[in-house]
């Protein structure tokens, strides 16, 4: 076991923040790992060290930095898609002072190394719709796009100009059970499966074909840990890395649901979420990811579908 680092990861209680705090503590040990969030901390993760902060505020982030003899900082706190289109300003404000912040703290306590999440969203109406490839045109056209966007700069900024190491990939609409999402636009890909499990129904807030590149927590996690592990020259972006799955839409993962729970219907209510979905790509080339440091997704529809129905299932016994 790894005891020499100290991680610091800033959203633990979201759906990422969760599973990667749990991974990262079988890895590291539970005590090297310190969960932190705004208000309180999820239950899952309440087995080890944690700290409630507002990771906006530059001092208070600085002083736990300091006191915890921090590492290593896995930035996962933001506001998703349709939530930033509700609130553009505060995700705005939000999305950036907590990159900032943390970019600012590793450059002046020399943190080994930051992880901070970029995502599809950065490609917009004018990226190529199928297998978007890693460099082409970003012009997102949300707001959390464009946060996720100028992200990338700065990191890239920090990498260059002050030798941060900080790491990033574009993550896909992410699939789990165990902790819920909140504010995306990919969320109805976890929604369907808990409204499969009780209603037999489920109404969608994307049209029937409304692909969307996707990918299956365990597959998220583990690219995440092993892109942080991955020997520095391996590395050779530190804007921010494409990686993918598995594209489908509501209607495609509704059949592969049906197959378990043949009652299961879906019905279709687009909202102002297809807009979003509509400026994003279908599919996502991920060559780079794959080649650089060896990525591979291990998780297809059916085989995540299976595994999402059992583990929410048994939560339902
Ligand atoms: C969202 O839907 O906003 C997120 C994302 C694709 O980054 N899941």
């Amino acid at each position: 076991m790894n005891t020499k680092e100290k991680i610091l990861i800033i959203g633990a209680s979201g759906q990422i923040g969760v599973e990667l705090t749990l991974a990262l503590r079988n890895i590291y040990g539970p005590n090297n790992v310190i969960a932190s969030d705004l208000r309180e901390v999820n239950p899952l993760i309440k087995d080890g060290p944690s700290v409630l902060f507002d990771a906006m505020n530059k001092e208070m982030m600085h002083v736990h930095v300091i006191r915890h003899n921090i590492t290593q900082i896995y930035v996962l706190a933001a506001m998703l898609s349709a939530n930033g289109e509700r609130h553009p300003n505060l995700a705005w404000n939000l999305n950036m002072q907590v990159l900032l912040n943390s970019l600012d703290i590793a450059k002046e306590e020399k943190i080994k190394k930051i992880f901070w999440p970029s995502s599809m969203a950065v490609f917009g109406p004018t990226s190529p719709k199928h297998k978007c490839p890693q460099q082409t045109i970003i012009e997102p056209s949300t707001v959390y796009g464009i946060s996720k966007s100028a992200g990338e700069l700065w990191c890239n900024y920090y990498f260059k100009n002050f030798g941060v190491d900080v790491r990033s990939v574009r993550y896909p609409g992410i699939i789990s059970y165990k902790s819920a999402p909140g504010g995306g636009t990919t969320d109805y890909a976890v929604e369907i499966f808990h409204e499969a499990i009780e209603n037999k129904k489920y109404e969608s807030f994307l049209k029937p074909d409304a692909y969307l590149e996707m990918m299956y927590m365990p597959d998220a996690i583990r690219a995440t840990v092993e892109l942080m592990e991955a020997p520095a020259e391996k590395v050779k972006t530190h804007l921010s890395y494409n990686i993918g799955a598995v594209s489908f839409s509501p209607e495609e993962i509704a059949a592969e649901i049906k197959k378990s729970i043949p009652e299961f219907e879906i019905s279709y209510k687009p909202d102002f979420r297809q807009n979003i979905a509509d400026s994003w790509p279908r599919s996502i080339d991920d060559t780079q990811a794959r080649v650089d440091w060896g990525w591979k997704h291990e998780y297809d529809l059916p085989k995540m579908t299976q595994d999402m129905l059992e583990n929410i299932g048994k939560m339902h016994q």
